[in-house]
C-alpha cells in the first residue's frame, strides 16, 4: 500500500469515527437528557424525597355507614398520647348536592356539610378512640353557622389552636368561606371560639349572572378569591406559617384564568390570632389538593397530590415559598395528616415524616369517607423495614 492510499484510508476512518461520535452525541432522547441533567439522584431508591406508601386500618375511625370522617389534621403527640382532629358528620341522610341541600331540611350538600370537628386519641398509632366533639357550629347568622371542617392544629407557647374552614349558610357553589380558629389550654379542650375569622378570600372577581354556578365570571379575582381551604400550620423563622388550598372564582377549564383551579397559598403571622399576612409570592404551589407539608433539613417539604399539573410529587423549598419538584410518587395518601415531630419546634434540621392518617373519600359502594393509617419514608434515612422503591 502506498502512502497516498494509507493517508486516504486513515482520514476516511477518522471521519467515520468522528461522525459516529457526533451521531452518538445527537442520539440522546429528551428523557435521557433529563435523567443526566435534572435528577440529582439517578436511582429513585437513593432519592431522599422518593417514597412508596403502605396503608393500614385505623381501628376506631374505620368505615361507618351514615357517618363521614375525613380530612384529618396533622397528628400531635402530647405525653405518650397521639391526637388527631378531623371533620365529622353525625349519622344522617346521604348528601344531596348543593342544589337540593335546603338548610331547613338539614340535608347535607356533601360529606363536609353540616359538619363539626371531632378528635381521637391513640397510644400505638393503630387503635384510635374517638373522644368527642372539639369544635361545633357557631351561633346562627355568624360566619361558622353552617359547617366547620378540615382542621389544622398548632401548638404554640403551651396552648393549642385549631384552624378550620368555616361556612355560613347558605352553602352553594358560589359560597366564599373563611378560616376560623378556636384555642384551648389542653389538647382535650374545652375550645374557645375566636370571634372573628383569621383568614378570608382574596380580592374578589365579578360573577356573571345570578345562577349559582362557580364557573361563570365576568372578571377574575385573586388566586384565592373563592375559597381558602385546608389550613395547615408549621413554625418557621419563629413565625406561624399557615399554608392553605385556594380556589379562584371561575374555573380554568371554562375561562382563561391566570391562576390554577387548585393552588397552595401561604399566610404568615406572629401570633395565633393573626394578622395572617399573605405571601407576596402566592400561590406558592401550583397544584395539589389538601395541603401537606413538613420541615425537612433547613427547608420545607410538601406532598402535592390529586389535582394540577404537578400532582403526585414531593417538593421542597429552602424558604417555604419557592418549591421545586424533587420526586414523582404514586398512590399517595388522600388528605394526609402526617405525624410531624418537629412541626412547631422552629427547626432548621427537619427530620421528615414516616406515618399519619389520611382519608378514603366516598366510593360508589362505600359512600361514607373514613380514615386509614399510612406509612412512608420521607426521612432521608434508608431502612430495611420500609421499601423505598415501588
Ligand atoms: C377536602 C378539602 C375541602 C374541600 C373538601 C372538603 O378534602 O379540600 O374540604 O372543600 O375536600
Amino acid at each position: 500500500m502506498n502512502n497516498k492510499i494509507l493517508l486516504i484510508l486513515t482520514s476516511a476512518l477518522f471521519t467515520l469515527v468522528s461522525n459516529t461520535n457526533v451521531a452518538q452525541e445527537q442520539l440522546v432522547s429528551s428523557a435521557m437528557k433529563r435523567y443526566q441533567d435534572m435528577w440529582k439522584s439517578k436511582n429513585p431508591a437513593d432519592n431522599e424525597f422518593y417514597t412508596s406508601f403502605n396503608y393500614q386500618k385505623a381501628k376506631g375511625l374505620a368505615y361507618e355507614e351514615g357517618v363521614s370522617r375525613r380530612d384529618p389534621s396533622q397528628i400531635i403527640k402530647v405525653g405518650d398520647i397521639y391526637y388527631v382532629y378531623y371533620t365529622k358528620t353525625e349519622k344522617g341522610p346521604a348528601p344531596v348536592g348543593y342544589k337540593k341541600a335546603d338548610p331547613s331540611t338539614n340535608t347535607p350538600a356533601n360529606t363536609w356539610d353540616l359538619a363539626s370537628i371531632y378528635y381521637a386519641t391513640s397510644k400505638d398509632t393503630y387503635n384510635w378512640t374517638e373522644q368527642g366533639k372539639a369544635v361545633g357550629l357557631g351561633p346562627k347568622g355568624e360566619f361558622d353557622d353552617r359547617s366547620v371542617f378540615t382542621p389544622g392544629v398548632l401548638v404554640w407557647q403551651g396552648k393549642y389552636y385549631l384552624y378550620y374552614q368555616a361556612v355560613q349558610s347558605p352553602f352553594n357553589q358560589r359560597t366564599k368561606n373563611v378560616i376560623a380558629m378556636s384555642w384551648s389550654d389542653s389538647p382535650n379542650g374545652p375550645w374557645h371560639r375566636h370571634p372573628e375569622p383569621v383568614l378570608t378570600p382574596g380580592k374578589s372577581g365579578v360573577w356573571q349572572g345570578k345562577e349559582l354556578i362557580r364557573s361563570k365570571i365576568e372578571k377574575e379575582g385573586a388566586f384565592d378569591s373563592l375559597k381558602v381551604h385546608d389550613p395547615y400550620l408549621l413554625v418557621k423563622n419563629n413565625k406561624i406559617y399557615m399554608y392553605y388550598k385556594a380556589h379562584p372564582m371561575g374555573l380554568a377549564g371554562d375561562t382563561q384564568l391566570s391562576y390554577p383551579d387548585f393552588s397552595g397559598g401561604l399566610a404568615i403571622a406572629e401570633h395565633p390570632a393573626g394578622p395572617f399576612v399573605k405571601s407576596k409570592l402566592n400561590p406558592v404551589l401550583n397544584s395539589g389538593h389538601e395541603v401537606v407539608l413538613w420541615p425537612y433539613k433547613n427547608g420545607i417539604a410538601a406532598l402535592v397530590t390529586a389535582n394540577g399539573p404537578e400532582k403526585n410529587t414531593v417538593q421542597w423549598s429552602p424558604d417555604g415559598e419557592n418549591f421545586e419538584i424533587m420526586a414523582n410518587i404514586v398512590l399517595p395518601p388522600d388528605a394526609a395528616g402526617p405525624y410531624v415531630p418537629d412541626a412547631y419546634t422552629n427547626t432548621d434540621n427537619g427530620e421528615g415524616i414516616t406515618w399519619g392518617l389520611s382519608h378514603i373519600a366516598q366510593r360508589k359502594n362505600k359512600p361514607w369517607p373514613h380514615l386509614v393509617r399510612f406509612e412512608a419514608n420521607l426521612t432521608g434515612k434508608k431502612t430495611r423495614k420500609f421499601k423505598r422503591e415501588n
